[in-house]
């Protein structure tokens, strides 16, 4: 069993990783719609895995006797400044994200909910890579730089990040 503060949480969780899932489907359009294929793919592939991981939540709540609340999702961004804007605003959204864990966990140990904190740590290791890959993009911008060819290039690169612990 769970607390209701905890069940409270978990489906406000829910509700942001559908909410993240929405903004990288958003993502990947306007990639696509301005010539960036690569990481229009790479959004894409994003966006399943905060669909996952909203799924992931929802059937803990579920499992543990709780209330899942199917989320609506409103007020998705979907007009971006330019290439950089779109992984900018990407890696901003993993960090709360990241925060958001952290909040739910501290919960969890002031709760004594060792079974909701254990399931959690799966999150919270994901939140590592996840940050890793949305960091690493946006120092592609560095790297390579955006003149001339650049952007090109940055897009046909997106898809090689990759995470090794
Ligand atoms: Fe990328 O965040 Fe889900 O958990």
């Amino acid at each position: 069993l769970i607390s209701q503060d905890i069940e409270t949480l978990l489906n406000q969780q829910i509700k942001k990783e559908a909410h993240s899932s929405s903004l990288y489907l958003s993502m990947a359009s306007w990639c696509n719609q301005n010539g960036y294929d690569f990481s229009s793919d790479y959004f894409t592939k994003q966006s399943e895995e905060e669909r996952m991981h909203q799924l992931k939540l929802f059937k803990y709540v579920l499992d543990m006797g709780g209330n899942a609340i199917s989320p609506e999702v409103t007020g998705i961004k979907t007009d971006f400044a330019g290439f950089r804007e779109v992984f900018e605003d990407a890696l901003e959204a993993e960090i709360a994200i990241t925060q958001s864990f952290k909040n739910l966990a501290s919960r969890c140990l002031k709760e004594q909910d060792f079974v909701t904190m254990e399931f959690l740590n799966w999150f919270l290791k994901e939140q590592r890579e996840e940050e890793y890959k949305a960091r690493r993009a946006l120092e592609l911008f560095e790297v390579i730089g955006e003149e001339g060819t650049g952007r090109w290039e940055i897009d046909k690169h997106v898809n090689d990040i990759t995470y090794s612990e």
